[in-house]
């Protein structure tokens, strides 16, 4: 683990570049050089299953993080737009509830609109603490940050959030005690501030049940005594509803499936026939997932490097699950990783929800 004092390197347009300047040499980011070396051991292992599989990560390269952020625009992908929606409009009572005085932590990119909208609301932010693997897109959004709220101590922690990786001090302004101003202390600074998670888009979905619960007793190891988090969590719903927002009319959800098989080729000496694979996603009501695939067009095979896969017609790499869960099932999950729900806002259609979730004592 270093620790990285931010130069101003990072691609910024000119006006952030200028503004967040002075903050640029304040900021330290904790760098705990996660590793992205596996990528070939993980795709000749996923491959070499009876059911072929990939691990959904490998999707966000460049393109596919373009293309993520396409789906998310996109009329039929109703989570992101809905997600928004319930933290624009219940933001008031998401904000009283995590209370003034904490540490927000986000896993994943730190610079989106709900991060604002969070920002924007928390009284008495003791630091905003974004966690990303991608060093580039980390410190981009955190310089941003910077320029957008100068008062707020930014810690960015390169870091892959799936693994153990420790939290940066507290700023020093925390540790020392707070002086009695001309208006009184105000009581919720007094002490440590809290820890709060925040991992919104229900990436969560995109773990397996087991290792939802494990991951989730991981931030529960994080935040600690009076810690919480802070998570978007899709919902169980009408099928035709999740069809559409996984086979969007556009194909660019199948665009950003393929374009893991393009990754392949491109990084790992891949000869993979990308026109004779196709997009096949369906949602599996007995276990309450999407499923994503890859299914082979005809009995072909593929070449990574020295390594040859053989694929029947019609045989497929599972891509992606994206579990969906109702409310209660979602709450004995949080519980058995030691979490309580403190709180639960859903849209008027319930397709998605915003939780509030403590450690419980
Ligand atoms: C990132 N994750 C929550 C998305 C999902 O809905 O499971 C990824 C995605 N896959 C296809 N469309 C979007």
């Amino acid at each position: 683990m270093t620790i990285v004092r931010e130069h101003s390197s990072v691609d910024l347009p000119d006006a952030y570049a200028t503004r967040a300047g002075h903050r640029a040499d304040l900021m330290e980011m904790l760098d705990f050089e996660p590793d992205t070396t596996s990528f070939y051991a993980e795709v000749v292992a996923g491959l070499r299953q009876p059911v072929k599989t990939l691990p959904c990560k490998f999707f966000y390269d460049q393109r596919g993080s373009q293309l993520f952020d396409e789906i998310c625009e996109l009329a039929e992908y109703y989570p992101t737009r809905t997600e928004l929606g319930i933290m624009r409009d219940r933001i008031a009572e998401i904000s009283a509830l995590l209370g003034g005085h904490c540490r927000l932590v986000e896993y994943g990119s730190g610079s989106s609109i709900k991060t604002h909208i969070l920002l924007d609301h928390l009284t008495n932010l003791a630091a905003y603490v974004p966690v990303d693997i991608s060093r580039s897109h980390l410190l981009r959004s955190a310089r941003r940050l910077a320029c957008d709220y100068p008062e707020l101590t930014i810690q960015p922690v390169c870091a892959d959030y799936t693994d153990f990786f420790d939290l940066p001090p507290l700023p020093a302004t925390c540790l020392t005690p707070p002086l009695l101003g001309a208006g009184g202390l105000h009581e919720q600074s007094v002490g440590p501030p809290r820890t709060v998670v925040y991992f919104p888009g229900s990436t969560i979905g995109n773990f397996l049940p087991d290792q939802a619960r494990e991951f989730l007793a991981g931030v529960v190891a994080q935040c600690g005594q009076h810690g919480g988090l802070l998570i978007g969590v899709d919902l169980k719903k009408d099928p035709r509803i999740l069809h559409e927002a996984y086979n969007d009319a556009s194909g660019v959800t199948a665009a950003f499936n393929l374009n893991v098989l393009r990754r392949i080729n491109r990084e790992l000496d891949g000869d993979f026939d990308t026109d004779a694979f196709a997009h096949y996603a369906f949602y599996n009501p007995v276990i309450g997932r999407i499923e994503m695939h890859l299914v082979s067009m005809a009995s072909q095979t593929a070449r990574i490097g020295d390594e040859l896969f053989r694929f029947r017609e019609g045989e497929t790499i599972h891509t992606e699950c994206s579990y969906k869960y109702s409310l209660h099932e979602f709450a004995d999950l949080a519980r058995s990783a030691g979490f309580a729900v403190r709180g639960v806002w859903t849209d008027s259609e319930d397709l998605f929800s915003v939780q509030y979730l403590t450690v419980e004592e």
